[in-house]
């Protein structure tokens, strides 16, 4: 528990300076509440702080991986690039907050150390790695999703005498591989955009690969200023339509299955998304991610396109993924297969036994030693709950948030927990968050939260908290809409299955961005309801 002299009162407190926690401060100031931000790095952007590696990339268009907020600051940015690279991310962000001028707010380089509930004052007592700890009316989780690296326990890391690095830790300095031997762990969206990147230094690339990914061709390139004044000139009318979409995002999904087509007419269409860039493949028909026959042909035509961009057969069969398409994310890749007609890349299949440990000297499979110099995990992230889970949270009667979500993140809305009273969650568990585009779905949050304390503060309402059985009805309703998808049935960080012993549950709301916001909507509508409000004399 924080020393009493060392608490600086708040009216809330905000965990995390990625879009997430830079918006809410910016909303609550406006307000004008009392609110800082603590944030263990030592600059803001949250996840594109971290993940630095080379080839770090968005796959939402630059122009909708951006805030909508305050139309001056849409119309002033300029983006170089259709996928805006992380520095470029990055430079976008610290823009942001030096524009609202909210540096004076945030305390970098200070974790959270634990964020306990003050039930005899309704206030949370948060202590911090800094001088300074807080007590706030509320705090706001803006953790980010993807934001606690997953480190498998290789066994043997700790004998390997080479340098080790991961994805989303990456240092913020040049990491140089010329003449290095590098391995890669890891074939998901990170490593499908680092490994053409260190192929291109590396004296030698060695990819271990236990799933193959399905990568669409990104067809990133350079943005021109006519084509970026001819989407500022109708921003607003451009993402009102894509706010109507499942995710989110500005293109919307050929209204059409594919198995109402020929197959060869099916796959001019699947040419078409392929040709559009991005996940555009996955809208070239209304059912891919629904309908297992459809979704099949979707597969044939990756699996094609591998066996174009190899002509090794083996190595292209390798490559070539067996699972579902779109059931874990959709990868963006530039030139990632053809990486591996490289004379200096070498892919490993691990089969389900995955790697079987390290030593001093490199990878250990099927007891085969690779020799590498470096190893570079791009193995992932704790999902949806990792960060959270990190920070001891205790809620009321002392109740740890991790005791509370032992089987599985419990939200309603995804927005708060019940027995945590005040303590929002910026894109929780329960909400679509990594299903749609980050940054509308972070907005709506953050001005859900936003509109909240401020309907609390004119109606005199001191905590407010959701009831257990609207958080029940909650889980229940997004299990019953993702147990009936494709989704539910592969090993996803969707479901957690990436980090041995997390409980199996679906993580994200996944009945589209449209029916979630108009639920959101509806509980304000109706008084907040399915929440507890106590009143300040209670
Ligand atoms: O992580 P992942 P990621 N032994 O979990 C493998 C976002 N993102 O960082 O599939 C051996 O997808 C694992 O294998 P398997 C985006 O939402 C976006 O790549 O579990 N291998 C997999 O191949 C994305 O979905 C962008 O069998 C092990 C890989 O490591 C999310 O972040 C860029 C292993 C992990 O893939 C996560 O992507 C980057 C083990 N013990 C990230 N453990 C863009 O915007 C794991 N693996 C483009």
């Amino acid at each position: 528990m924080a020393k009493s002299q060392n608490i600086k009162s708040l009216d809330a407190i905000i965990v995390g300076a990625g879009f997430a926690g830079i918006y809410m401060l910016h909303k609550l100031r406006k307000l004008g509440l009392l609110a800082k931000i603590v944030d263990a790095a030592s600059g803001v952007g949250g996840t594109w702080f971290w993940n630095r590696y080379p080839g770090a990339r968005c796959d939402v268009e630059s122009m909708f991986y951006s805030y909508s907020f305050d139309e001056d600051l849409e119309q002033e940015w300029e983006w170089t690039e259709r996928y805006p690279a992380q520095p470029e991310i990055l430079k976008y962000i610290n823009h942001v907050t030096d524009r609202f001028n909210l540096r004076n707010d945030i305390e970098l380089e200070t974790s959270v150390k634990s964020t306990v509930y003050d039930e005899n004052n309704s206030k949370w007592i948060i202590t911090t790695s800094g001088d300074i700890n807080f007590s706030a009316r509320f705090c706001i989780m803006a953790t980010g999703c993807l934001s606690a690296a997953n480190i498998p326990d290789f066994q043997g890391l700790k004998n390997f005498k080479g340098r080790v690095f991961h994805t989303g830790k990456w240092p913020h300095k040049n990491v140089n591989f010329s003449n290095r031997r590098v391995g890669v762990i890891g074939t998901g969206s990170s490593g499908v955009q680092i490994i053409p990147e260190i192929a291109k230094q590396a004296a030698h690339l060695t990819i271990f690969q236990r799933t193959a990914s399905y990568v669409a061709e990104a067809f990133n390139r350079p943005l021109d200023e006519s084509e970026q004044a001819k989407t500022k000139k109708n921003y607003s009318e451009i993402r009102a339509a894509a706010k109507k979409t499942f995710g989110g995002f500005t293109n919307v999904a050929n209204d059409q299955s594919a198995m109402d087509l020929s197959l060869e007419a099916c796959r001019e269409k699947l040419e078409e998304g392929w040709q559009a860039g991005g996940n555009s493949l996955m809208v070239a028909f209304n059912d891919i991610a629904d309908n297992e026959n459809s979704n099949m042909r979707a597969q044939d035509f990756v699996r094609d396109k591998i066996r174009q961009a190899v002509p090794d057969l083996e190595l292209a069969n390798k490559l070539s993924p067996e699972h579902l398409i779109g059931c874990k994310r959709l990868c963006l890749g530039t030139n990632y297969y053809e990486t591996y007609n490289r004379d200096n890349v070498t892919l490993i299949s691990l089969g389900k036994e995955g790697v079987e440990g390290l030593n001093a000297d490199g990878v250990i499979v099927q007891g085969s030693i690779f020799e590498i110099d470096d190893l570079v995990m791009a193995t992932g992230f704790d999902a949806m709950t990792g960060a959270l889970s990190k920070i001891p949270i205790y809620g009321k009667n002392n109740v740890s948030l991790n005791d509370s979500w032992a089987a599985g993140p419990r939200t309603y809305l995804g927005l708060m927990t019940y027995g945590f009273p005040n303590l929002f969650i910026v894109t929780g568990p329960g909400s679509p968050s990594v299903l749609t585009n980050m940054l509308p779905t972070i907005e709506q949050h953050v001005e859900w939260i936003a509109e909240c304390i401020e309907y609390m503060d004119e109606h005199n309402i001191r905590v407010i908290e959701p009831y257990l059985k609207s958080q029940d009805d909650w889980v229940k309703h997004g299990n019953e809409i993702a147990s009936k998808t494709l989704r539910y049935s592969c090993s996803s960080w969707y479901l957690g299955a990436n980090v041995p012993g997390k409980p199996r549950v679906f993580m994200p709301f996944i009945g589209g961005m449209p029916a979630y916001r108009e639920k959101c909507s509806a509980v304000v509508a109706m008084g907040y309801e399915g929440f507890k409000l106590s009143k300040n004399t209670e």
